[in-house]
């Protein structure tokens, strides 16, 4: 009786370690483990995926105004586990900390705490292991645990047909990207269809390796995702969603969701780790108006004189974003002083933002000190010697001041030069109070400054104060800084209703300053001396810029022509005006302004426009 049982107890004694050894795959024994090539040898990789089935249910999913939230699920369907080693060395800003465990940077910030991924290696019936850097760890407050940094990238975008890369279409709101702890939340075989293979195959217990880990959770020290299971965020968990600009349209989206989008974690497939389902935003806005809805973020900032430009952002919420000075993305750096706005192509139509202005420091930088004198015929008074200066210190009608008379609606601020056909965009007087004038100021001219004669060597221009004695008072400082002059240069000076005037010949800087006094010579008249230039006065000395050039679509150069008298004849009889047809600029259109027109009428100039 008791040799056969001592037999069986032999045999069992025997045959149990072959049998359990050769059944095993963990991390301890590698001898049932495959290869995904079937060799003896290799690296158990995991692979990370999305679920497109969770991310692609509409009751894992909630939309609010203004929020989108969703659910994701990351399977690791490969034939090894996902295993996360934190490691005591430390990031805090700028520097790296080794080999010392700690729970506050120096300066009292959280750490990042770098991490290794672990690659088991199956060698024949052995399991081995080697590790390598894949970024960090942090503490993520909400949560109130570790996260390995940058797990998911979420995106909400408009599908563009033309362009076959998804992660290029453009996007809406802001991209999330988040860390997560890494644990087995779910098996394979629990969430039925979670895990599927590339060629959409459902996949449960029948993953090579299945359950191939160990029991991993949210602790710092045993993060990872055994071969089979998935880590969930389900639409409650904090970070889970997207922040939907005001101004999102209702309509048909695509939600992209990502795993491991930088590359930290080496796997079997690198290709398949994003998802992209339909989603429809029903909570949003139907329509949105073509002007005044969308506000530029970054108002009021100056450029600084470090050379770095300033930010300007408008709310992701379009296909396309055409801005003033010809940029095309939601956010712009801007490093010239203007006024800025943006096109936005919505799915809910075009709208066009307000306008903000970008002003600019006033940098230290050695100047061209710049003198220039010219007069105006019609408000210049011969008797005073002097133009006058109604517009601005009697009726208030100078662009940004206050009427004297409320009944009148203010002229629209800054320099008047930004229309047609002149054009020029600078931003000086569009940040004035009503009181910034000068009691002297008689009105706006440009002045612009030419290497040669013609208008394509034109190198800068400037919208500047003329002075009721005829000086030229520059808003800006430092127009031309020395370093960029040229030893000589011509002078152009235009008003919006005078025919516009320029040196005979370049100007020769002396001692950094340029001067030129068009009161006391005459302007230039073209090679053959048959322009008209300036107009004499009876006192043989002075000169004026010819009155009642109101239309300036004339070209090659000025004219005063009957367009000239229309527009005079369209406004007359109007009184508290700021306008082209006031050739006398006393802020009526009358019979005193049609005298200067029925003088100069067919007067030429042959500077070229
Ligand atoms: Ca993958
Ligand atoms: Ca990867
Ligand atoms: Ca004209
Ligand atoms: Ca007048
Ligand atoms: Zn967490």
């Amino acid at each position: 009786m008791k040799l056969p049982l001592l037999k069986m107890l032999l045999l069992l004694v025997v045959a149990l370690p072959v049998f359990v050894f050769a059944q095993n795959c963990t991390i301890d024994d590698a001898s049932a483990c495959v290869c995904e090539d079937g060799k003896e040898k290799c690296d158990l990789l995991p692979n990370l995926k999305v679920s497109r089935d969770l991310l692609a249910d509409g009751g894992a999913r909630a939309e609010f105004g203004g929020v989108l939230r969703f659910s994701v699920s990351t399977p690791n369907i490969g034939h090894g586990p996902l295993r996360i080693i934190p490691t005591n060395n430390y990031i805090c800003g700028k520097d790296t900390i080794f080999d010392t465990p700690i729970d506050r940077c120096p300066d009292g910030s959280l750490p990042s705490q770098l991490v290794r991924q672990r690659i088991y290696v199956k060698n024949k019936n052995k399991m081995e292991y080697r590790e390598r850097d894949a970024g960090f760890m942090a503490f993520h407050p909400d949560h109130g645990h570790m996260h390995f940094n940058s797990w998911n990238k979420y995106t909400l975008r408009l599908q563009d047909p033309k362009e076959p890369d998804p992660l290029k279409w453009p996007l809406i709101g802001e991209e999330g990207k988040i860390g997560f702890c890494l644990e087995n939340t779910n098996s394979c075989e629990f969430y039925d269809g979670y895990c599927r293979d590339e060629n959409d195959a459902i996949l449960t217990t029948n993953i090579p390796n299945y359950g191939l880990g160990e029991k991993y959770t949210c602790l710092p020290d045993s993060q990872g995702i055994s071969v089979g299971w998935m880590d969930i965020y389900f639409l409650n968990v904090s970070g889970m969603l997207i922040t939907l600009p005001e101004g999102t349209c209702n309509g048909k989206y695509k939600l992209i969701a990502e795993v491991d989008p930088d590359n930290q974690i080496v796997e079997e497939n690198e290709n398949d780790n994003i998802e992209m389902v339909d989603v429809t935003l029903k909570m949003q806005t139907d329509s949105i108006a073509p002007k005044g809805d969308v506000f530029v973020s970054g108002i009021g900032q100056s450029i600084g004189c470090d050379g770095l430009g300033v930010e300007l952002s408008v709310p992701r919420i379009g296909s396309s974003y055409l801005w003033s000075n010809g940029d095309t993305t939601h956010l712009i750096s801007v490093t010239e002083p203007g006024l800025y706005s943006c096109v936005i192509q919505t799915p809910c139509g075009e709208t066009k933002s307000n306008e903000v202005l970008v002003t600019a420091d006033v940098c230290t930088t050695d100047c061209i000190d710049i003198n220039i004198k010219a007069l105006l015929e019609g408000p210049f008074d011969t008797t005073a010697y002097k133009m006058i200066t109604i517009l601005n210190t009697k009726l208030g009608l100078l662009p940004g001041q206050n009427p004297a008379n409320s009944q009148i609606a203010p002229t629209p601020k800054g320099q008047p030069y930004r229309v047609a056909p002149w054009n020029y965009d600078g931003i000086e007087g569009y940040d004035w109070n009503a009181n910034a004038y000068p009691v002297e100021a008689v009105d706006w001219v440009l002045v612009s400054l030419r290497k040669g004669l013609t208008k394509d060597t034109e190198f800068l221009q400037a919208a500047t104060l003329l002075l009721d004695d005829g000086k030229i008072k520059f808003v800006s400082p430092c127009v031309l800084p020395t370093a960029e002059s040229p030893d000589s240069m011509y002078i152009v000076v235009e008003h919006r209703n005078h025919i516009g005037i320029m040196t005979p010949n370049p100007v020769h800087l002396n001692n950094k300053r340029l001067e030129y006094d068009f009161r006391k010579n005459s302007s230039y008249q073209g090679s053959a001396g048959s322009g008209s230039g300036q107009k004499l006065l009876p006192d043989s000395i002075t000169w004026v810029m010819f009155a009642g050039d109101g239309e300036q679509f004339d070209f090659p150069s000025f004219d005063i022509n009957g367009f000239d008298k229309s527009t005079w004849s369209n406004d007359n009889g109007r009184s508290n005006i700021y306008r082209q047809s006031d050739y006398n600029l006393d802020g009526d259109a009358s019979g005193f302004d049609k005298i200067f027109w029925d003088s100069n009428n067919g007067v030429t100039s042959r500077v070229p426009k």
